[in-house]
């Protein structure tokens, strides 16, 4: 089976930034692109409908920490994969699990063969591996799925950044290994991309780089950034791999970020984003939108029955006003989640196509410039 193809259509002369095309088994993906989280197999508060017509979403997210641990591998397996599980026909990509291990689960250790750790849902025992993981995201069958590393704390020292890394790189062997080993389980191709570690530390980024580049996957994730560090640092991290991982290849940020980061990380070459922050900040009351950032639960909306965002090709922003909003939040009432989550995730998408729209035309830099402090604004 071919494996996943990428095509450049433009690049922006005034920065980094490309605009390109990926084909998978279930269709094609815009670039640069945002990926809404569905951790367990469902982005919260979203239905699949809501996410295509509203959304416009063109891939999403789940997580072998959580499909593994609920509903289980047997559940998907019988179910004949997550697609056909959640009814999802579009491309989905699941991160591998150590992350959330990391950030999640109790008790965890990590050794040379992989991750023990206790499941936060009911404290049992798991040991995930590099082979354990592959062959989890075999049943799960995602479009993409992400090698097994470790993502060092902010700050890390040079010797622990350097160890971890290492080990990632050895984890991602065992992956590739693994991988190869295994067939495809539902007659279409799984694309592995490794993930470029190496903490705040330049030498160690570059050498991540290489050899990650010398894997010559399908495609390639810059992960343990976003962990707390400060934007410069993040940002000056990514120019560094976007310079030292291949051209033609995918580039994906994991984990950001503010609709700011996504702005300035593809100027500095990304094409693939993910974040919680739209769907969780959502729930909590946080508006990104076309004109700045938006409290909902402040006062000064209460009678303001302009939308949500008129500036966006999202229904939901355009049909729903900020004052029903504020109530439905304040009333703690379910619709709230739905359409704070759908304009957020919606404000996004449009974000990113607008970005592709303006790397087309060649003056991607000079509208970045102009959109970041706006998106920054506090209405
Ligand atoms: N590794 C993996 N998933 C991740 C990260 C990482 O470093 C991050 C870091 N921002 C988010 N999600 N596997």
């Amino acid at each position: 089976m071919p494996s996943l193809e990428f095509s450049l259509t433009a690049t922006d002369p005034g920065s980094k930034a490309r605009a390109g095309e990926m084909t998978t088994d279930h269709g094609k993906i815009q670039t640069p692109i945002f990926m809404p989280v569905g951790t367990v197999g469902s982005v919260k508060a979203v239905s699949q409908q809501q996410l295509k017509e509203e959304v416009q979403a063109q891939i999403i997210l789940g997580n072998t920490y959580h499909l593994y641990l609920r509903p289980g591998p047997e559940v998907l397996e019988a179910a004949g994969g997550l697609h056909r599980f959640n009814g999802w026909d579009r491309p989905i990509l699941t991160d591998s699990g150590g992350y959330q291990v990391f950030s999640l689960a109790g008790n965890r250790k990590l050794t040379e063969q992989g991750a023990l750790f206790q499941s936060h849902i009911d404290g049992s025992k798991h040991l995930f591996t590099p082979e354990s993981v592959m062959d989890i995201q075999r049943v799960i069958g995602a479009d993409i799925i992400m090698a097994f590393d470790e993502c060092p704390p902010y700050p890390s020292d040079y010797a622990y950044a350097r160890k971890s890394m290492d080990l990632t790189h050895r984890w991602l062997d065992r992956c590739v290994t693994r991988l190869s080993e295994t067939p495809d389980k539902y007659g279409y191709t799984q694309n592995l991309f490794p993930i470029v570690q190496g903490s705040t530390f330049a030498d160690l980024r570059k050498a991540s780089c290489e050899y990650i580049s010398s894997r010559e996957a399908a495609g390639n994730a810059i992960g343990g950034l976003s962990v707390g560090e400060p934007e410069e640092i993040m940002y000056e991290l990514t120019a560094l791999c976007c310079e030292n991982l291949p051209e033609d290849k995918p580039r994906y940020l994991m984990g950001v970020g503010t609709p700011w980061n996504i702005l300035e990380n593809i100027s500095l070459g990304v094409d693939m984003f993910d974040c919680v922050m739209p769907t969780r900040n959502g729930r909590n009351a946080m508006l990104f939108t076309s004109r700045g950032v938006i409290n909902i639960d402040n006062k000064k909306w209460e009678k303001d029955f302009s939308p949500i965002d008129d500036g966006i090709d999202c229904h939901f922003s355009n049909f729903y006003s900020k004052a029903y909003l504020r109530h439905l939040v304040k009333a703690k009432e379910i619709l709230g989640l739905t359409i704070a989550s759908v304009h957020n995730l919606a404000f996004y998408l449009w974000l990113v196509k607008e970005a592709r729209r303006h790397i087309l035309a060649g003056d991607f830099n000079r509208w970045k410039n102009e959109m970041v402090p706006v998106l920054k604004t506090r209405l």
